[in-house]
């Protein structure tokens, strides 16, 4: 079997060179799925998983604006339009200097399992651009996010192709992107998911990845008859998907002791509790600040330069920032230091030698694609209350958003089960393939 996958790996790899990201993300699903493609007859000799690293299609544009020197910028844009056999294209956008083909193709790739998983007709996608918000006034966010609506309407509608929110992208670019797509196409459609309320978007939107990355780790937890009940919490990041995720804990009873951003980390001895996170939601979001200013406001907590919190001692870590950004050296310390279960916020934020380190360990390990579905499921509920002309309450919205993280757990369950082990990982992606697969051999080769 391992002949078998290096085969498969080293012709992927032939074709995709200089995209380690994507690379990494195809090697985990083909290590787990192409051993059960030989286990079911069904599956076997049809070059399923070989069509499905071929995105469907790529764009790739040019982004000219204006800074406010008056100064013409360049930035490049990307839709990966990577599955399309359960659902339009879906997936969000990220705006980072980092952006580049390999990062876009690897999540565009993770997402059509995720959306499979989630129930939901969803199929995969994912764009976004090179340009860094960072530091721009609001202005030039705009100018930059009309210019990059004004390529990227021709490929997108809410039939064919839905994007969101991801790194970079908040509630303020998608209002400008929307903005800019409503104009062109003089249409008042659900083209984008994580819109306001008060234009066509979901409650609980803004908070769903965090909550239900909380939602399927206390799933896991009650497995070994534990919860989140004076765990200490690990989270890194501080946007979005942390925030959401710090104030489920909180609210479950756990404490929430670290937090950063791509300058470091702050360690609040006391916890970060809800008083203490509005705080810090009003640096980042609002004052689009450093997460230093935590520290210098709270006197029970400690701010580390350039540093990740991995080595601080806690229960349960959720890394909720970026890629690869817990390595095996922080997967030992998170080991000794008596960790039990690591739930991913973010996309791929764990690499792969440290997540073979925690599976052979038997820590509680809950990879991105299954435990962060969360926002993208509300993504599809609101895309319903969309085509519906309607909208659900927050209890109603954070209700089904519970009932599709236990949904997800159960097939993660189903196919991941080993003696005295759940390998979450292999469940994931077994079970999101499962969809897909069947949905590519009913339809033919296409
Ligand atoms: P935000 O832009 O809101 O926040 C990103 C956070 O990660 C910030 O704290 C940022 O720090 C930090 N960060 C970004 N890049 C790096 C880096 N290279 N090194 C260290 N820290 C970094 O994004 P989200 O919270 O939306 O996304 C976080 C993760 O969750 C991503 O992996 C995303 O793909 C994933 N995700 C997001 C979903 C969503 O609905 N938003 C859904 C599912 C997954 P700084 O402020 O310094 O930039
Ligand atoms: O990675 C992700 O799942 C997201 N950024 C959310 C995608 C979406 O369409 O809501």
């Amino acid at each position: 079997m391992h002949k078998i996958v290096k085969s498969f790996l080293d012709e992927v790899g032939k074709r995709n060179q200089n995209e380690p990201e994507f690379m990494q993300a195809v090697t985990e699903v083909a290590e787990t799925v192409i051993p059960y493609i030989y286990q079911n007859e069904i599956y076997y000799g049809q070059n399923i998983l070989l069509r499905m690293v071929e995105p469907e299609r790529v764009v790739s544009f040019r982004v000219a604006w204006i800074d406010d020197q008056e100064e013409i910028r360049v930035n490049r844009g990307y839709r990966i339009e990577m599955n399309s056999a359960i659902g339009p294209y879906k997936g969000g956008l990220r705006f980072h200097p980092n952006v580049n083909l390999s990062v876009l193709k690897f999540l565009a790739f993770e997402q059509i399992f995720k959306n499979s998983l989630t129930t939901l007709p969803m199929g995969g996608g994912k764009g976004g651009s090179d340009f860094n918000p960072k530091g721009k006034t609001d202005t030039e966010v705009m100018r930059f996010c009309q210019s990059f609506m004004t390529e990227l309407f021709r490929h997108i509608g809410p039939n064919r192709d839905i994007p969101a929110g991801d790194i970079g992208v908040g509630s303020r670019e998608i209002g400008y992107l929307f903005g800019q797509y409503k104009r062109l196409k003089n249409e008042f459609t659900g083209v984008l998911t994580g819109k306001g309320v008060s234009w066509g978007g979901s409650l609980i939107r803004p908070e769903a990845t965090g909550y239900g990355v909380v939602y399927f780790v206390e799933k896991m937890l009650e497995q070994k008859n534990l919860n989140f009940k004076d765990k200490k919490v690990s989270i890194s990041g501080s946007g979005n998907v942390a925030q959401y995720a710090a104030e489920k804990v909180t609210s479950l009873g756990g404490k929430v002791i670290t937090m950063s951003d791509s300058s470091g980390f702050i360690l609040d001895k006391d916890g970060i509790d809800a008083e203490k996170l509005n705080f810090l939601m009003k640096i980042k979001n609002i004052d689009r600040e450093r997460i230093s200013k935590y520290a210098e406001k709270f006197p029970s907590a400690t701010y580390f330069q350039n540093r990740t919190p991995w080595r601080v001692g806690c229960d349960i870590a959720l890394p909720c920032a970026t890629q690869n950004e817990l390595q095996l050296v922080d997967a030992k310390s998170l080991i000794k230091n008596g960790c039990i279960c690591v739930g991913e916020g973010a996309n791929m934020p764990t690499t792969s030698d440290a997540i073979s380190l925690l599976i052979e360990k038997k820590i509680l390990f809950a990879p991105g694609k299954a435990s962060n579905a969360g926002g993208v499921a509300v993504s599809g509920l609101e895309m319903a209350q969309n085509s519906l002309r309607y909208n659900w309450s927050r209890e109603e919205v954070d209700s089904k958003l519970k009932e599709i993280m236990n949904e997800i757990h159960n097939s993660c369950v189903k196919y991941g089960s080993e003696k005295n082990y759940i390998n979450y990982v292999k469940g994931a992606n077994i079970a999101g393939f499962v969809k897909v697969a069947d949905a590519m051999i009913a339809q033919g080769v296409v």
